[in-house]
């Protein structure tokens, strides 16, 4: 049984993995107007991530006796200066979806909720992956360089570690 409390924030929780697809999906249509197509394909993939998130968490709130709630559509950024700045925008919206992410896990210990405590560890565990993903990227970015044919580099780059974690995803 889910406290008006704990079922209030999961479904901000909702809302906040909905935005996060279209925002991936923006950056996504983005890479691809600009010939980044390993960049593309990372941000297709995350964006339909994002939605399993989303839809994690709607089934668990009406799997608890709440009710889910499908959030209105935000209108993602469209345009982006570099591919540098895609990546940290990114990242830097994964780092308040954990801080959010924590948020709910202390209001439901704070609500003697250890269900959705216990349910939200996942969350937590991906958040981490998702925020060392994106430093690595960063930095490989960084490495390489935006200059000559570094775009081109960076793409096969984020091509060929998109694959290993999709490998890595794949064993566990
Ligand atoms: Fe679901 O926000 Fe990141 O992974």
């Amino acid at each position: 049984m889910l406290s008006q409390k704990v079922e209030d924030a999961l479904n901000q929780q909702i809302a906040m993995e909905g935005n996060a697809s279209q925002k991936y999906l923006a950056m996504a249509n983005w890479c691809d107007t600009k010939a980044l197509s390993g960049c593309a394909q990372f941000f297709y993939k995350h964006a339909e991530e994002e939605r399993m998130h989303m839809l994690k968490l709607l089934h668990y709130v009406n799997d608890a006796g709440g009710n889910a709630i499908i959030p209105a559509v935000d209108q993602p950024s469209a345009n982006f200066d570099d591919v540098q700045v895609v990546f940290e925008t990114a990242y830097s919206h994964e780092q308040k979806v954990s801080q959010s992410i924590d948020d709910l896990v202390e209001l439901s210990e704070t609500e003697k909720d250890k269900q959705t405590a216990n349910f939200l560890q996942w969350y937590v565990d991906e958040q981490h992956e998702e925020e060392a993903l994106y430093r690595t990227l960063i930095d490989r970015i960084k490495l390489i360089g935006l200059q000559g044919r570094g775009l081109y580099f960076i793409d096969n780059e984020v091509a060929t570690i998109s694959a290993a974690n999709a490998a890595a995803e794949a064993v566990k």
